[in-house]
């Protein structure tokens, strides 16, 4: 078979990238000026870039591989099913075999009364259905005005106009004039940064104690729902104090508004269970997920409903809303694949028993270097903060930003693949990680951190905030 364009050599590919394609997320001219590093191919959790150079996939992709790449039976089953059905449509009282399977295997899979899967082609959309639905159901009942949506700033639920006004990207809202009326948000749990002299627990109650706050200004009659990542991913593994879920649960409780918890991060393993709301003992009435659900092998996304939610949104007449791609069957079939891998070969159990406790026990290791601040880490979603300043838990004096992307630099001449977000490093691996790989990726983690130390110190830069 052809695989296209892995013959050039790598300066082509780079120009012809930076001539057509425009990238998420991304400054184009630096990119072009810098070239890309593209990726050829990858196997289980390593990736081979166009010079033939293998790397650690320290993110599983996007937050999505959780299987590892390159299983031939998911593409077995994306091959066998667009020969069966390439597609129809789910809108016109028709449906098929893989997208009725599917939501059986979800609604066994998904805690408590989550039965009822409505799909999007990835987590921004399902998050825009979730917005929809929230509203569609309220006015159901004959509140209209229950529409609020209480969200989280540095909390991160998509790109589209909608999901971006869920989230609390400062970056994001500054283009395009959001968040969209109707969405408000309170502060993050993230106690490193904002914690002040708090304790952790302290802290984690009064950062919850927000929403019931929040509710109280605004009205319990005026608030739809509030959402949430069970551990805030791209906002950089901010991991939460062990009194803020069940302080905000209970508080979701006391008031008649929907909780959703955005799993597309935390769902199907992540965390070391099967969905974060069961590691933190939280009971949505909607849950938002995708990455996991398919691994990355194919687009989707998709809302879990509640019985309730499901029974008030079917009993009030047509839902206005879907998507062309809405339970298209090849993704079905590839995520239903991705499940079967997922649970016969016991990779949550793993990642929760095994592999999960002895990447946790080497990720605090992290923290006895001079820069970092505090390692963090649930089942094999883990970060750092690195600061100039341990015990003051001090920014740097340069942009913030400016030390992280210094380090993620080094990691990938390391050959590591680990994200920034503004200072904090985070990582995310692929959940089939044997030791051997996680022994490799503390030893380039270790090493990146402590180049990028030497480099401040040697360029005057590793110095604190005024
Ligand atoms: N919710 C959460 C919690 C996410 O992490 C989305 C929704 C949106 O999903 P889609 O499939 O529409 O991208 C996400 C996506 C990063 C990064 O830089 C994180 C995501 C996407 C892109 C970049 O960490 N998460």
């Amino acid at each position: 078979m052809n695989i296209r364009l892995n013959h050039l050599p790598t300066a082509e590919l780079q120009r012809l990238d930076a001539a057509y394609h425009m990238h998420p997320f991304t400054d184009g001219d630096a990119l072009a000026e810098r070239g890309a590093r593209i990726i050829t191919g990858a196997q289980g959790a390593m990736l081979t870039d166009s010079e033939g150079v293998q790397m650690l996939d320290g993110m599983a992709g996007l937050w999505c591989c959780n299987i590892g790449h390159g299983r031939h039976e998911v593409a077995d089953a994306a091959h066998a099913q667009m020969l069966q059905l390439s597609y129809y449509n789910t809108f016109f009282m028709t449906s098929h075999p893989p997208v009725i399977e599917l939501s059986e295997r979800l609604a066994e899979l998904a805690p408590g009364p989550l039965n009822h899967t409505f799909y999007a082609s990835g987590g921004s959309e399902a998050n825009d259905t979730n917005i929809r639905l929230v509203r569609h159901y309220w006015a159901a009942k004959g509140k209209p005005e229950k529409k609020i949506i209480i969200a989280r700033k540095n909390g991160y639920h998509g790109s589209t106009i909608g999901a971006a006004s869920l989230g609390g990207m400062q970056a994001m809202h500054a283009q395009g004039g959001l968040p969209i009326p109707d969405i408000v948000h309170i502060d993050q749990p993230d106690w490193w940064s904002e914690g002040g002299d708090m304790d952790p627990a302290e802290f984690g109650l009064a950062r919850a104690r927000q929403l019931a706050e929040k509710i109280a200004e605004l009205g319990e009659d005026k608030v739809a729902a509030f959402i949430a990542e069970p551990v805030q991913g791209a906002g950089g593994v901010i991991v939460p104090p062990d009194t803020y879920w069940p302080e905000l649960q209970a508080i979701c409780d006391a008031h008649d508004i929907l909780l959703i918890a955005d799993e597309v991060i935390t769902g199907f393993g992540r965390t070391g269970n099967m969905f974060g709301s069961e590691t933190y003992d939280i009971r949505p009435d909607i849950m938002t997920i995708a990455k996991g659900l398919s691994s990355g092998y194919a687009p989707i996304g998709g809302s879990i409903l509640s019985d309730d939610v499901a029974e008030v949104i079917n009993s009030a007449g047509d839902f206005n809303h879907g998507y062309t791609y809405s339970g298209h069957p090849m993704t079905c079939a590839v995520a239903l694949e991705n499940l079967r891998i997922l649970t016969e070969e016991k990779m949550v159990e793993n990642v929760r028993d095994n592999t999960g406790p002895y990447l946790a026990e080497k990720w605090a290791t992290l923290a006895d270097h001079p820069m970092v601040g505090e390692a963090k880490i649930k089942g094999f979603m883990a970060s750092v903060a690195l600061t100039p300043d341990k015990a003051a838990r001090a920014p740097f004096a340069s942009p913030k930003g400016t030390v992280g992307l210094r380090c993620r630099d080094r990691c990938f001449a390391g050959n590591l693949v680990m994200r920034h977000v503004g200072d904090r490093m985070i990582i995310s691996p692929p959940l089939i990680l044997t030791h051997a790989e996680i022994d490799m990726l503390i030893e380039r983690a270790w090493r990146a951190i402590d180049e990028t130390y030497e480099g401040l110190k040697r360029d005057g830069m590793f110095t604190a905030a005024a």
